[in-house]
């Protein structure tokens, strides 16, 4: 152990001076073995640290790239087709309204570095001012905001007919989130293969009769997935919905060339088992991107006052609402922090 630290701080030096050519990004060839660059790993991510602090830097002329996954250290960053992994200046940290998100756009600076694995490493300069921001709060009760995804356009509302039955309290809920972050909201009712009943049916009409798009798709049989294509080209569309009803599906049914990881529903229960556990933007050959996240229970809603909650419910203020909708909306106002 004690040789290892020995080593570590040799190479953070060595770095630090400049002289760690052979960790740029043609070293994995050079090293052939993969294990030595395993070793290099953790010695790479006090480097990395220790570089944040240089400020020598014009941040106007760095690239910008789009952040792609958020991990606890690190965040993964597509700048022009390279995946970069990324720490953040810790004064950005400290300016920005809120912690980095999945979609938000930042200017990175190439550290001439891999890790373990092979990735080239970046600091997050600079993050660009946000189109969207798709926030929850902490839990029902609303104390604290999380923002989950950044510069959407819109937000693809995904329920299932069956396997899980559609919950059309947490769609309005949904629906309001996309509504009040600037995002465009589209209801997608997947696995129509397992049969739509007449209540589904005049559910979805509902929503079309207040101007939101809706449709109905299902993988296996492809039902709607030209329709759902055409609605993502050349868009930033998240995909949100309670765990099980076929978001990974519906993103590799419809671009091939993803293959996402996919649940498998127990029988027994009939219900989802979180099978994507971080959101993740994956950009689409023909144009735009999908951002995937995990499956909700509930979603607490940001900046939705009893006050406001109205503004999200057209229906009820042209007296027009079916009694399921005002019961949505008893309930959604009920669960609402009071101001
Ligand atoms: N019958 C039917 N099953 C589907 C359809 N789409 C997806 N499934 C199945 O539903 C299960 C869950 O699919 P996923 O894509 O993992 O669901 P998810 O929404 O991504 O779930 P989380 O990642 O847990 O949030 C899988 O067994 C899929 O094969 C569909 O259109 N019809
Ligand atoms: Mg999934």
């Amino acid at each position: 152990m004690k040789r290892k630290k020995a080593r570590e701080s040799d190479l953070t030096g060595k770095y630090l001076a400049g002289d760690l050519e052979e960790y740029d990004i043609g070293a994995q060839e050079r090293f052939g073995a993969r294990s030595k660059l395993f070793e290099a790993g953790k010695i790479l991510k006090t480097a990395l640290l220790r570089a944040e602090e240089q400020s020598d830097v014009d941040v106007q002329s760095l690239p910008i790239g789009d952040v792609v996954q958020v991990f606890s250290l690190f965040s993964e960053v597509d700048v022009s087709g390279k995946l970069y992994q990324c720490v953040v200046r810790k004064t950005l940290t400290k300016l920005a309204d809120s912690a980095i998100v999945v979609g938000d756009r930042v200017r990175v600076r190439d550290l001439d570095l891999i890790d373990e694995q092979g990735k080239p490493q970046g600091v997050i300069e600079q993050s660009l001012p946000r189109s969207s921001i798709l926030t929850r709060s902490d839990s029902f009760k609303g104390i604290e905001q999380h923002p989950i995804v950044a510069n959407a356009r819109q937000m693809l509302i995904v329920a299932s007919v069956r396997e899980p039955k559609v919950k059309w309290g947490l769609v309005d809920r949904m629906l309001i989130a996309a509504q009040g972050g600037n995002l465009k909201p589209i209801i997608c009712l997947n696995k129509s293969d397992l049969g739509l009943d007449d209540d589904t049916q005049s559910a979805l009409a509902h929503y079309a009769s207040m101007d939101i798009q809706t449709l109905t798709t299902s993988v296996p049989a492809t039902l709607g997935l030209d329709e759902l294509k055409a609605l993502l080209r050349d868009q930033v569309t998240v995909l949100a919905g309670h765990s099980g009803v076929g978001k990974s599906t519906l993103i590799n049914a419809i671009e091939p060339t993803l293959t996402l990881r996919t649940g498998v529903i127990s029988n027994y229960t009939g219900k989802g088992r979180h099978t994507t556990t971080s959101a993740r933007l994956y950009p689409l050959p023909s144009g735009g991107a999908v951002i995937d996240t995990p499956g909700v229970k509930v979603f607490g809603l940001w900046g939705v006052t009893p006050d406001n909650l109205l503004d999200f419910f057209p229906d009820i203020a042209a007296n027009i609402a079916p009694d399921w909708r005002l019961q949505s909306f008893d309930r959604i106002k009920e669960s609402l922090p009071a101001d």
